[in-house]
């Protein structure tokens, strides 16, 4: 055996382990030890890269991170049955991709925004916190988690010349930050903590114990930054767990506003950097299979007081998940609810659902929503 061999076999060894102490790890669930043996050595390679994380971290509820845009269709036997677990698919998965609002009147007019408008004052709220955000990588480049630290800086070298074109933008005009050490764009500590305290940059990655495993938050901090338009409604982070997270956010009450911004963005970013990775069947490819398809999460920050007197968010996530709701902290996953119980809330569906429902499906699972938090009381 060959020390890649045997360091291959390490991490077999603990996919067969994870398979026994965590039925839930959805990498070590369908891992089939006879289709990993079957494959040529520099695919097995490849196959252990992608499933270190869950196998280090046996708590995994996913468990695989791809390593390269086309892992996706060189291990599709194998990610087709994740993703279709993990994504609750039935039958053949086809991704379309539709962000035109027009095409969901009929659903628009049954929630009461013939308009077209998914107007939250409808609902009885107030200025909200509205968020949205799509991941997305560039074809040129490896996966985040293969990614060499040249690779990295190169990547965002990519960006800032695209970025030095949105500077330019009346509507998406802004600065660049970035960590990479020597940077023209180079901020120091102090304003680095002064982002992730305004919620505009990520935090350091490598307290992560999953991407830690899985090499995505390698080479910290090169080739990391955002990009932060003048109003700060709109920002792109470079080198996270994508290559890019594009964001619009804004306190508001119609939702349109951070969705067609953040279409237009899209459009944008693509044309003035590089193509965006993409698959026939899976629509944009994300690292991590829980983001394929649209890479898109739609949220809310809403006052349930009710449904958290207890200080916990257990009753709001028993309500929400029926109505194909996530429940969050306001930090983030596994973050703790506000004081005042103020929770983040968005569709969970991200593949085989079109953009265009998924910020419909937010709208009318927050009406639902607010009615159970009513009848709570
Ligand atoms: C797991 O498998 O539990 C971790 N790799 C995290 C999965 C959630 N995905 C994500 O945050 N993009």
């Amino acid at each position: 055996m060959t020390d890649i061999q045997k360091a291959n076999q390490v991490v077999i060894n603990q996919i067969l382990a994870a398979k026994i102490s965590n039925p839930d790890n959805l990498m070590a669930k369908h891992f089939d030890a006879n289709y990993y043996r079957d494959l040529p050595q520099d695919l097995q390679n490849r196959l252990v890269k992608i499933c270190k994380s869950g196998a280090e971290n046996p708590d995994s509820g996913l468990g695989m991170y791809a390593m390269s845009p086309d892992d996706y269709d060189v291990f599709n036997e194998y990610f087709e049955k994740v993703i279709k677990e993990y994504h609750k698919i039935k039958g053949k998965v086809h991704h379309v991709t539709n962000w035109d609002l027009s095409t969901k009147q009929e659903k628009l007019n049954s929630m009461g925004c013939e308009d077209g408008k998914l107007d939250l004052t409808r609902l009885g709220l107030k200025n909200t916190s509205m968020r949205v955000r799509v991941g997305r990588n560039l074809s040129s480049f490896p996966l985040p988690g293969a990614m060499t630290k040249e690779d990295r800086v190169k990547m965002e070298n990519t960006m800032i010349n695209a970025f030095k074109k949105l500077m330019a933008d009346p509507t998406f005009g802004g600065n660049y930050y970035s960590l990479t050490p020597g940077s023209p764009f180079q901020i120091n500590d102090e304003e680095y903590n002064r982002l992730v305290k305004e919620h505009i940059m990520f935090k350091d990655m490598s307290d992560d114990k999953y991407l830690n495993s899985a090499g995505i938050s390698s080479n910290w901090p090169y080739g990391r930054g955002c990009y932060v338009s003048a109003d700060k409604e709109f920002i792109v982070w470079v080198g996270e767990e994508d290559h890019l997270r594009i964001m619009c956010m804004k306190t508001g009450t119609v939702l349109n506003e951070v969705f067609d911004r953040l279409k237009n963005a899209s459009v944008v970013v693509e044309k003035y950097a590089d193509k965006f990775a993409k698959s026939k069947k899976y629509g944009f490819v994300t690292s991590c299979p829980t983001n394929l398809g649209t890479g898109m999460r739609a949220s809310l920050h809403i006052k349930l007081p009710n449904l958290t007197a207890d200080g916990s968010d257990a009753k709001a996530k028993a309500v929400c998940k029926p109505l194909g709701l996530s429940v969050r902290g306001l930090g983030g996953e596994h973050t703790p609810i506000g004081a005042d119980g103020t929770v983040d809330i968005s569709p969970s569906a991200r593949l085989m659902i079109e953009e265009a429902s998924i910020i419909c499906s937010l709208y009318e699972g927050i009406k639902r929503l607010l009615a159970a938090e009513q009848a709570a009381i």
